[in-house]
């Protein structure tokens, strides 16, 4: 079921993405990550980056992270990096195993849009202590990021609407 749930969410990421990946419609979308997109990491990261197709503005750049419990484990300190400015960055605070969930939202720099997207990584094991009471928070996080993924599509697919009119 998990399994499934992830499958969808990677497949409603790479939908979301498409537009984003045309050269009509140029947004602030998302690159790659550190850490990946559903990486599954021996050790905790002490920040999490984000690197986008466009420069984000400083004000309303926000990269958010939380726990399986949806409690924020990062320092509220996203910045966009000053040398390589189509990378933001946010600290976080000492994280333990688990999942977390990755929500970021900016306004491009470049032309003034809004986009926000959202992945998931995990530290240690993601089947770690695996039972029914563990399963539902991981299952329940790959839902939510599902459903974030679905709201960006519709905010795509509403963007592309307004811009093709
Ligand atoms: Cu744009």
């Amino acid at each position: 079921m998990l399994r499934l749930l992830v499958a969808a969410l990677s497949m409603t990421l790479i939908v979301t993405l498409g537009p984003g990946s045309g050269s009509t419609y140029a947004h602030a979308v998302y690159v790659r990550s550190e850490p990946p997109f559903n990486a599954v990491l021996d050790t905790a990261p002490a920040q999490v980056k984000v690197w986008l197709t466009q420069e984000p503005a400083t004000a309303g750049a926000r990269i958010k992270v939380m726990d399986q419990m949806g409690r924020k484990v990062d320092k509220d300190d996203t910045k966009v990096s000053f040398d390589d400015p189509k990378m933001m960055s946010v600290s976080l605070n000492n994280i333990s195993e688990g999942s977390y969930l990755v929500e970021w939202a900016v306004v491009s720099a470049e032309d003034g849009d809004p986009s926000q997207g959202s992945f998931t990584f995990s530290v240690g094991s993601p089947n770690v202590g695996s039972n029914a009471g563990n399963a539902s928070p991981a299952l329940s996080i790959a839902a939510a990021a599902l459903a974030i993924s679905i709201l960006s599509l519709g905010i795509s697919i509403r963007g592309l609407r307004g811009r093709s009119a």
